[in-house]
């Protein structure tokens, strides 16, 4: 006979679980007691939603679900973000959180809330576990489900009375799960629209930055030789410093990227979840699309593909290769609009006014940030900056959520990055809102001894809300506040800190962090002027969409 926590936490080994991201409460004693006997590393955080970002981005990272862990009512509350971030970002994650004793109880209804009900409509599949004797079959489904496309989280409650409680059961081996592949005639009909396009474009989305496809994507791209964007999620799925990419389709039209979108006679989008904000709005008259996924395109009044090829998406790229490689005379039709786009995004990158243009930010992380060190975001304007300018070269190496598109992640994401790859440089890119929400965290980095920089863009607002004000004709109001020293803020958790205060500083004080290691902060303030300038006057007055 074994504990029931016992079989849960040896039911997460047989996983493969390295760590838990957890604030534990006394509901999860037990699972405490069995994991301090355990392989599996405890990370503590100092907010469960921090927990959950983590254990999510884990996952988006690696392919296999992260796991947190947290306590009933308002610790599993705060899990409710991270599940939702998951849930939207197609992150493959497992939540487990307590609950009191529910066969018999003599705290009355003290915290509880009904949690499984809370998580339903956040998560793939949320379960109250209620015998021990199911512990390793409801785990092993959990990851399955997790982890199988479409990924996503799923919520295991584990009541402290089925925790402590004894049964004899055995675990369950996981394997490898192949996807169906695509039939033969979808292939043959999408590769005939390819080979009667006149203008064809590739489109990588969200789910082509799943880990496992950065190879047979990279591959289809070098045979085929048809130039591609992507999303602001399928950033970095190929090498994008690869003289095909055409740029990233941060906004929904007029970016320079729509010359080509506008132009091209057929899509070929690969890996498109409309969970993302709209690369492109889809019109009747417009490109023809077709949809290359693990799943079907759920249809939109801004998505509804002519044709689909649904399967595994690395196979379905092989066999459409196959069939066109050589054999695309129009393939580049639109590559030499390349230059053109590309120029454009480069303009103003080097600029020394101060305080600093996005573009210039962009410009300086690029230089200190080698080709496979990540780039964790937040959530506000600079990600559209970052969107459009950064160029990756690796796949995964730009974390940005365009899905829940949640302020607070940056950090967290950025300090899970920084464990799973702990030689490569990692930078959290956050506004001066969006780090205040999870600042917090800078205590878990510094305890875990990582190497991690900070950079905290100043405004001293909630800058892209006062973009879309000043845009929609509003008067400023109600969106500045102030901001602590963030220099002394860094250092009181024992991190460094240091201000920019020329444009020249940026990327030396970057450069001079990340050799020296350890938990750094760099604050930059920030000329949000640009946004008007650039992404409204001269996009409107310039761009000329279809
Ligand atoms: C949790 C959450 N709350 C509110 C929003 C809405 N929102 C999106 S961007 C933004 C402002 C972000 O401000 P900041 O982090 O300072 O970055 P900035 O835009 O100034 O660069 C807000 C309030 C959100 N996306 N997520």
């Amino acid at each position: 006979m074994t504990k029931g926590s016992d079989l849960l936490v040896a039911a997460l080994e047989n996983e493969g679980v390295a760590y838990i991201f957890a604030i534990p409460g006394e509901e999860n004693l037990d699972v405490l007691e069995s994991l301090r006997r355990s392989k599996i590393k405890l990370v503590l955080t100092r907010h469960e939603q921090a927990a959950g970002f983590m254990a999510a981005t884990y996952g988006r990272l690696t392919g296999r679900a992260g796991v947190c862990l947290t306590t009933l009512g308002p610790g599993a509350l705060n899990l409710t973000t991270a599940a939702a971030y998951a849930h939207l970002g197609a992150m493959p994650m497992v939540m487990i959180t307590g609950q009191k004793a529910i066969r018999s109880s003599r705290q009355a209804r003290f915290q509880i809330v009904d949690i499984v009900a809370t998580m339903r409509p956040l998560t793939k599949a949320a379960t109250q576990i209620v015998s021990a004797q199911s512990i390793p079959t409801l785990v092993r489904d959990a990851f399955r489900v997790a982890q199988q496309e479409r990924p996503g989280p799923v919520h295991l409650e584990l009541p402290e009375d089925i925790a402590a409680d004894e049964a004899d059961a055995d675990l369950v081996p996981p394997h490898v799960l192949e996807l169906p592949v695509a039939p033969e005639a979808a292939i043959a009909r999408a590769a005939a629209m390819i080979m009667s396009a006149n203008r064809p474009l590739v489109m990588l989305g969200a789910a082509a930055s799943r880990p496992q496809l950065a190879e047979p994507l990279s591959a289809f791209v070098r045979r085929c030789r048809i130039p591609f964007f992507n999303t602001q999620m399928g950033k970095g799925a190929v090498n994008a410093g690869s003289n095909l990419y055409m740029g990233t389709a941060a906004l929904s039209e007029r970016d320079w990227v729509h010359e080509a979108i506008d132009q091209a006679d057929l899509i070929i989008s690969i890996g498109h979840d409309t969970v993302e904000k709209p690369p492109f709005l889809m019109g009747h008259d417009g490109p023809q699309v077709i949809h290359i996924g693990a799943t079907p395109a759920t249809v939109e009044q801004v998505y509804f593909p002519q044709a689909e090829i649904v399967g595994d998406v690395g196979a379905s790229l092989a066999s459409i290769a196959d069939r066109l490689e050589g054999r695309l005379p129009n393939a580049s039709a639109l590559l030499g609009l390349r230059e053109g786009i590309l120029g454009h995004l480069a303009e103003r990158s080097t600029e020394d006014r101060f305080p600093l243009t996005p573009q210039r930010i962009v410009h300086d992380v690029r230089k200190v940030i080698p080709s496979d060190g990540i780039v964790a975001l937040d959530n506000g304007m600079y990600k559209i900056w970052f969107a459009r300018n950064y160029r990756t070269s690796v796949a995964n190496t730009l974390l940005l959520d365009n899905a829940l598109a949640t302020m607070g992640a940056g950090l967290p994401s950025a300090i899970a990055a920084a464990l799973i790859h702990p030689t490569r440089r990692v930078l959290a890119v956050c506004g001066d809102g969006g780090f205040m929400m999870n600042s917090q965290e800078l205590e878990t980095a510094v305890r875990l001894e990582l190497n991690l920089v900070v950079l905290v863009l100043e405004d001293r607002a909630y800058g892209m809300i006062r973009w879309k004000q000043e845009v929609d004709g509003f008067s400023s109001f109600g969106l500045d506040f102030g901001n602590p020293d963030f220099v002394a803020y860094a250092k009181s958790y024992g991190a460094k800190g240091a201000r920019v205060g020329t444009a020249a500083e940026l990327s030396v004080m970057l450069e001079a962090a990340f050799r020296e290691g350890g938990v750094h902060l760099v604050v930059v303030p920030v000329d949000y002027s640009e946004n008007m300038r650039v992404l409204v006057d001269e996009l409107h007055s310039v761009v000329q969409t279809g």
